[in-house]
């Protein structure tokens, strides 16, 4: 079997979504994600004029053999365009072996450790109240764990607030440029504990807690709010600060037995090593497009299990449904997975694109046994969504110094 032809498909249905089409000379196919939200384009092009060239003509059942090549083999290593699109091609791989091979690609990675996946959702709001009402429906829906996220007062938005949007597909619609959003860490400090003592007041502790930092706060900010959660027992504390400095994450850990999560702008296991090996973090929260695949994550995974560290994939709906099936196969294998970032199956319009083989029940995550990742992309339908520039927002502190968005 050989590689025969090579697609590389832009669309927005609802938001931006670069796809791999890797198709054999027998007609079998398969898929992969790209996706860097606010740089598609730059993978696109690395994609088609950088690695499809390379991969004319090679044996798709080489997969590690063409992660290797397209890894060491550049030169330079890493990066999140260089690894999304790595990423891309590695999944469409699994793709193709599982349905030559007429299996599920988790029957390929060793089989299901659990019988679903437990996701977690995002309750947010305008005030506290609007936030806990919002819970309260999450709640009703069956979820087990929920991420609580809410304007901060006097800041009028912030990092997992909606704003004037209804749903995250509005949130990429109209940006012809990166809009700026305010900042202040004492205003957010100040803030922040009320809204979980008023979660576990209003619904008690039957309901785990999540909550995303964004990496707004300095590591010994982070440990200062570790300490102000601890009454109110989170599941985790994600991205408190950035970890370009992996000793951050011993600074903060020295202070709080909050759980810490990190890990969705990570390209490589490097990333993470010492914060792994160090025992500074609980959650791994690498996706599968942005860290190069499936091949590498499924090591990080056995990595990460020596030191008690679980599997917490990053499931933003900048990821493509094929990111989400691919990361079902992985959270149904992975020995260390923890819990599965989950905001639903998105729109009419994307789902007029994709398919994919998920089904979502009480806050789980159900696979079916079509064999490989179990996604399709609708080409034909996707013309008629055409890329649409957009790109993430910037912080700036009320000073105007710019922050970590
Ligand atoms: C999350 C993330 C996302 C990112 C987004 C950037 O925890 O889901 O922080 O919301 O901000 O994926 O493109
Ligand atoms: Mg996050």
């Amino acid at each position: 079997m050989k590689i025969a032809e090579i697609k590389v498909l832009v669309s927005s249905p609802g938001r931006n979504f670069v796809t791999l089409k890797v198709i054999t000379d027998e007609g079998v196919y398969g898929l992969g994600d790209a996706t860097v939200n606010g740089r598609e384009m730059a993978v696109a092009a690395y994609l088609e004029e950088h690695v499809v060239p390379c991969l004319i003509g090679r044996d798709p059942h080489q997969i590690e053999d063409i992660w290797q090549y397209l890894y060491k083999g550049a030169y330079w290593r890493k990066g999140p365009i260089t690894m999304a699109a790595i990423a891309a091609v590695d999944m469409a791989l699994w793709d193709i072996k599982g349905k030559v091979a007429d299996l599920p690609v988790y029957q390929l990675l060793g089989g299901k450790s659990r019988k679903h996946i437990t996701t977690y959702g995002h309750a947010n709001g305008e005030t506290i109240e609007k936030t806990l009402d919002h819970l309260g429906n999450l709640i009703e829906k069956g979820f087990k764990v929920v991420r609580l996220q809410c304007v901060i007062p006097g800041l009028g938005g912030t990092y997992g607030t909606l704003g004037k949007k209804k749903n995250y597909e509005e949130l990429q619609s109209d940006r012809p440029l990166p809009p700026e959003q305010p900042w202040s860490t004492s205003k957010y400090l100040n803030f922040i504990p009320d809204l979980f003592r008023q979660a576990r007041e209003r619904f008690g502790y039957n309901i785990q807690l999540v909550h995303d930092v964004h990496s707004r706060l300095t590591p010994i900010e982070s440990a200062q709010l570790g300490k102000l959660l601890e009454p109110y027992n989170l599941m985790f504390l994600e991205d408190a600060s950035i970890a370009d400095n992996q000793s951050n994450y011993q600074t903060i850990r020295q202070h709080t037995t909050v759980p810490l999560a990190i890990g969705e702008t990570f390209n490589t296991i490097w990333d993470a090593k010492e914060l792994i090996s160090n025992q500074s973090i609980d959650y791994l929260r690498t996706s599968i497009t942005h860290a190069g695949g499936i091949t590498p994550v499924k090591k990080m995974a056995n990595f990460a299990d020596l030191y008690n560290v679980k599997m917490a994939p990053h499931g933003a709906p900048d990821l493509s449904p094929i990111c989400h099936a691919a990361q079902a196969h992985f959270n149904i294998w992975a020995p260390n997975f923890g819990v599965q970032e989950f905001i639903g199956f998105g729109s009419d319009k994307l789902n007029s694109v994709f398919t994919h083989p998920l089904h979502f029940e009480n806050g789980f995550i159900y696979l079916n046994d079509k064999p490989g990742l179990g996604v399709d992309y609708n080409e034909e339908t996707a013309t008629n969504y055409k890329y649409n520039r957009s790109y993430l927002p910037v912080t700036r502190l009320e000073d105007g110094t710019l922050w970590y968005w």
